[in-house]
């Protein structure tokens, strides 16, 4: 018997798969569909635009595992799309709940606001299919339950995002609850027995007969999802291991066995490629080989014996297995908790380095040395595109602290956006005590409004801006003084009490010397506020992380000699 509404259903199939808070901008064609949402005990976070919203629910999801969206037909969905490619490419499962027009209305053609103007209301979800794993418009009460399961499952299947179009009149229309006692598809579906014994088999089978295996932490395969199989494994191995740029946040970087982060030629410390060069196995988690997760393909792994764990295949070499990563990384931790020790390539742990001299100005090297120090177990880290991806290579993380950047996608302000949502699963799971979000000003500029909900809502911010009077990556790739690559002078400090007036407290302190900032670091206030602190640092406009330099001078001679990346 049909017993409760659609907006029902849906909210709470989203409370079965973890999540708490929904984030969006209402339009009137879902406002109906939002009165549903906290009758379900969830809670609605307004966000000041869409593009801040996307940006909020993938941090949430990256947290606590699935996040939801709302944003109206049209201008709202269009507005978020940028937000929801980056949770597409980079594996988020994010649902995005669009308010559709009555559904006669849709059918009649007739011109609506917030259409194309032409009666095709289709265009929109056209749009959405290129960056969803599964898309629906519930146009049918009958379907409109299994349509919901059906795309909220692909997104948890696929870990990426899913698109629901709903009507207001479909919102109101009833369904049966009797498919919730069903639970969706949580988890990744297991491998093919035979396939993952052979897998696991085989990978057991080229690490002991390696002569100096490593393991390398990378982001691909929808890293949250296998993320915490990733120390059990390093303790099991006990061989030396890096991570990428993607894949930087999960390990215990206080591991003996951590070695560095690799980026072929700009890797961090110095040693660190040399290290990857002299191994001969590599048992490699979630391998991205995009651009800037290989120091723009500067990573020569050529010769060696790979072994590719993704989220949907194990490849050995060259052979391919129907195995999963979620499901053979807890396999290979049983196998090796007990098993000789590996040979052991030669090389130093990755530390932090305790005599840096304090410079005059805030300069790249000695900040990324600094943060991994003023870093603590616990805090949660989102890194922005720009010098601060590379930079952030460089900072050792302590044990428990959890953090990523948008390392392929790259969209600059994505990180503010971000650490909006991921501090409020943060307050959600009780995980992590501290947001700490690190952004160049320029990137900073895109999502400035985000500002309202870090200093609002979730765990307490520091939120370090890295202020180079533009964008210094951008000169590193041309016009090292072109007006293209300058950015206006704001105030932050300013600027985060001015977006949150309400909250007490709120902190900001503009720093311009190594001194100043190190002083702030060392503070024992600063460290242990439970108020919103920004601080605005001043850096020099061609300063960046000396292994970006050195990756950006690989470029330029290839370009020299004529190769074309
Ligand atoms: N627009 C979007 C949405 N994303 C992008 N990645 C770009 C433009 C191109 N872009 C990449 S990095 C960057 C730009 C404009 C500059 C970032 O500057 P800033 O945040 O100030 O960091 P900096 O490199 O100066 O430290």
């Amino acid at each position: 018997m049909p017993d409760i509404f659609v907006g029902e259903y849906l909210f709470r199939r989203l409370k079965q798969i973890g999540i708490e808070t929904i984030f969006g901008v209402p339009g009137d064609y879902e406002l109906a569909l939002l009165d549903q949402v906290e009758p379900q005990g969830l809670a609605w976070i307004g966000t000041p635009n869409e593009l801040v919203g996307a940006y909020a629910a993938d941090g949430y999801a990256r947290v606590k595992g699935a996040a939801a969206l709302v944003t109206t037909f049209g201008p709202g969905e269009l507005s978020a799309l940028c937000g929801i490619g980056g949770a597409f490419t980079e594996k988020v499962p994010v649902v995005h709940i669009v308010g559709y027009p009555i559904n006669a209305l849709q059918k009649s053609g007739k011109i609506l606001h917030h259409t194309l103007g032409d009666g095709d209301h289709d265009h929109y979800l056209r749009i959405s299919n290129e960056l969803s794993c599964a898309t629906t418009v519930l146009r049918d009460p009958a379907t409109a339950a299994s349509e919901i399961d059906r795309v909220l499952n692909a997104m948890l299947y696929h870990s990426q995002p899913g698109y629901i179009g709903i009507s207001e009149d479909i919102a109101y229309s009833k369904v049966t609850d009797e498919y919730l006692n069903t639970p969706l598809v949580k988890v990744l579906a297991p491998s093919a027995p035979e396939a993952e014994a052979a897998a696991v088999a085989e990978v057991i089978k080229a690490l002991e007969t390696a002569k100096a295996p490593i393991l390398m932490v990378d982001g691909g395969a929808a890293r949250p999802s296998w993320a915490e199989h990733v120390n059990p494994l390093i303790e099991a191995l006990k061989i030396p291991f890096f991570v990428t740029s993607m894949g930087k946040g999960v390990a215990n970087e206080e591991s003996p066995y951590f070695k560095g982060s690799y980026a072929g030629v700009g890797s961090w410390p110095d040693n660190a490629n040399a290290a990857v060069n002299s191994s001969d196995v590599i048992l490699w988690l979630g391998n991205y080989p995009s651009d800037f997760n290989t120091g723009i393909f500067t990573v020569d792994v050529e010769g060696k014996t790979i072994i590719d764990l993704q989220r949907f295949s194990a490849k050995i070499g060259h052979v391919e297995y129907d195995a999963r990563i979620n499901y053979v990384l807890p396999k290979l931790v049983e196998a090796f908790n007990s098993h000789a020790q590996l040979p052991q390539l030669q090389i130093q742990q990755a530390k932090p380095i305790p005599s840096l001299a304090v410079p005059p100005t805030i300069e790249h090297d000695w900040l990324w040395n600094r943060f991994s120090t003023f870093l603590k177990p616990g805090d949660l880290v989102i890194t922005e595109t720009g010098t601060c991806q590379a930079g952030i290579g460089g900072t050792v993380f302590p044990a428990g602290v959890q953090g990523w950047t948008q390392t392929i996608y790259g969209s600059i302000g994505y990180a503010t956006g971000a650490a909006a949502g991921a501090a409020v699963a943060a307050k959600e799971t009780g995980k992590h005590k501290r947001l700490v979000l690190i952004t160049g000003e320029g990137s900073m500029q895109l999502t400035i409004q985000g500002l309202t909900l870090i200093n609002r809502f979730g765990i307490p911010p520091v939120i370090f801006v890295l202020n180079n009077k533009g964008y210094t990556i951008e000169r590193f790739f041309r016009g090292w003084t072109a007006g293209y690559n300058d950015v206006d002078n704001w105030d932050y400090g300013a600027l985060s009490k001015a977006f949150s007036p309400e909250v007490t407290g709120v902190r900001s302190f503009k720093v311009q010397t190594g001194a100043e900032l190190d002083e702030l670091m060392a503070d024992e206030e600063f460290n242990n506020a439970t108020y919103p602190q920004i601080v605005d640092m001043i850096m020099g406009v061609d300063d960046a992380p000396s292994w970006m330099k050195i990756i950006f001078e690989e470029k330029k001679r290839r370009l020299m000699a004529g190769q074309d990346n």
